[in-house]
């Protein structure tokens, strides 16, 4: 095996379950990870090779019997909705490189691989199940029963093949203090409190009786028993970057997790990379939850915001920026559509595309020009205000960013747009088109000037979150495709004066405002 380690950057999403259709909470981890990615491009000169991967977790019982209540064999089953997943992440500009499928050739012979691996290492060894294999909750009268069907549940005792857990709770331990790998850094405290609760457990069953479950990995030289789904799942992040043959890049930088599968990517994931002596992970990414109405959206409920849906209304940047501009790492959100157009009209529209619209109308640049740097800056209160929050701006959203907390960069940038606005307002440039005298036109210049300095800025540190409307805005503002990094961020560039491209007369709409009601949620 051998491991390239070429100026690289992975970062993997959870593989989501094909048994129901893709809602925006799948969307928003795969969003997150391609923000995170494409922000990897923005902030570096030299374009690192990305790695994204992401992709469906096909096996399992729950997905057995959907496919049954469908009618169709589990693969065409999976092979549907994955294709309905894909079509999501192609359609939200998610820029992923590897899509994985957990039914692909190559990924159950690399489940087979780490199993036999598992073996020769003496971590793998027969044992006994006791418990139930659905999720169990308690009805209103105290009894358990199963979560999906509400039936009583049924405890079976079954031969198994155990890992030996057991032998990396310590080390586990010692990770999670060390490194703080958990982000939010809450979440390091829980995958402890977690492990101490699994630890009373021992080590963990990692197979299921074939006659019970037959849609998964065979243990290799055993047909009776089928890979756990979940040792099965943690395996993708290993295929999708060519293991056991030739890992193109180790360990993740980044991996995102929605909090509910913390369990399984702070402890099981890492005891298995243990067991296969490869790195960790850097940095483990937890979210929160959207919610509808203060309930988890999830299909079960009925609650789900369908993506497609979203999308025709509000069309892709608009999405991706509702999304990103709601903080949900640190806690659970309402999905709550009025809100998020007020954000779309109040922000795209009236504040960066009035900007634009502004500064290239026919009352105020008649020739649409990008003016060079004009030779005096006047010290004014507020073009000194202006150039100072432009020069502030770039490590401000660079610390949201690095913290993957986007909104706050989101926020960071309106603001100084806003205040560009009012800059703008302010001087009256309509007024001083019209005047003859010289201070007023070097003054028109310099108003000139400035904004469209404060919207290419703005314009490249928005690529992560609106990479169709910053290269819109980009585009017009005729910024080389080689000067849209973090490094192109100063403010009073020199350049030559140049023209806009943008017809006289050309109405700009980076972001058409929405129409909303009151009632509208
Ligand atoms: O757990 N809000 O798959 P899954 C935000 N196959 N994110 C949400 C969400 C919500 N309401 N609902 C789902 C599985 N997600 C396993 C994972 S990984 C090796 C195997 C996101 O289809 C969130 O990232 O239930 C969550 O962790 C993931 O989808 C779970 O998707």
């Amino acid at each position: 095996m051998t491991i390239s380690r070429a100026a690289s950057y992975f970062i993997s999403t959870p593989i989501y379950y094909v048994n129901s259709k893709p809602h925006i909470g799948h969307l928003y981890s795969s969003l997150l990870a391609d923000t995170i990615a494409r922000w990897q491009i923005v902030k570096h000169r030299t374009t690192p090779r990305i790695i994204l991967s992401t992709g469906t977790d096909e096996h399992g019982l729950k997905i057995e019997r959907a496919a049954i209540t469908a009618q169709i064999s589990p693969l065409e089953f999976c092979n549907q909705v994955s294709e309905k997943f894909r079509k999501m992440f192609d359609q939200f500009s998610i820029k992923y490189t590897n899509y994985i499928r957990t039914t692909d050739k190559n990924h159950c012979q690399a489940v087979q691989y780490v199993w036999q691996e598992l073996l020769k290492q003496n971590l793998i060894y027969k044992g006994s199940y006791e418990g139930c294999k659905d999720q169990v909750v308690k009805d209103e009268s105290g009894q358990t029963i199963i979560k999906e069907s509400n039936r009583p549940v049924e405890w079976t005792k079954e031969k198994n093949y155990m890992f030996k857990l057991n032998q990396f709770y310590e080390r586990i331990e010692q990770w999670i203090q060390d490194k703080n790998p958990l982000y939010p850094i809450k979440y390091n405290k829980l995958a402890l409190i977690q492990l101490h609760e699994l630890k009373k457990q021992g080590d963990i069953s990692i197979s299921r009786e074939a006659k019970r479950l037959s849609w998964g990995i065979q243990v290799p030289n055993d047909s009776s028993q089928i890979i756990y789904v979940w040792i099965d799942a943690l395996i993708n992040y290993l295929t999708v970057i060519g293991y056991p043959d030739h890992i193109s890049h180790w360990p993740p930088n980044c991996q995102i997790i929605g909090k509910e599968i913390l369990r399984f990517h702070a402890i099981y994931w890492p005891a298995l990379l243990m067991g296969l002596n490869l790195e960790l992970p850097q940095q483990l990414v937890v979210h929160g939850h959207w919610l509808k109405d203060d309930k988890k959206m999830s299909k079960s409920v009925g609650n789900v915001i369908d993506p497609f849906d979203l999308l025709s209304k509000l069309q892709c940047d608009g999405v991706r920026y509702c999304l990103l501009r709601e903080d949900i790492l640190s806690q659970d959100a309402n999905f709550n559509e009025y809100k998020m157009k007020k954000y779309l009209n109040a922000e795209l529209a009236n504040t960066l595309g009035n900007l634009l619209n502004r500064v290239t109308s026919l009352s105020i640049n008649p020739s649409c020009i990008y003016p060079s740097r004009p030779s005096s800056m006047f010290s004014s209160s507020s073009t000194t205000d202006i150039i100072n929050q432009c020069i502030n701006l770039p490590l401000r959203v660079k610390t949201a960013y690095d913290s993957y907390e986007f909104y706050h960069g989101i926020i960071a940038i309106m603001d100084v747009l806003r205040a560009c606005n009012t800059y703008v307002q302010h001087e009256q440039p309509w007024l001083l088109a019209k005047s003859t005298l010289e201070y007023d036109q070097q003054r028109l210049q310099i108003l000139i000037y400035l904004t469209l300095e404060c919207l290419r800025i703005c314009g490249i540190l928005l690529q992560p979150i609106v990479p169709s409307i910053s290269k819109q805005l980009l585009d017009i503002l005729d910024i080389d495709l080689n000067k849209r990094t973090l490094h192109d961020c100063h403010i009073l560039i020199e350049h030559n004066e140049k023209k806009l491209n943008i017809m006289k007369n050309e109405r700009i709409s980076l972001y058409q405002r929405l129409s909303i009601v009151e009632n509208d949620v």
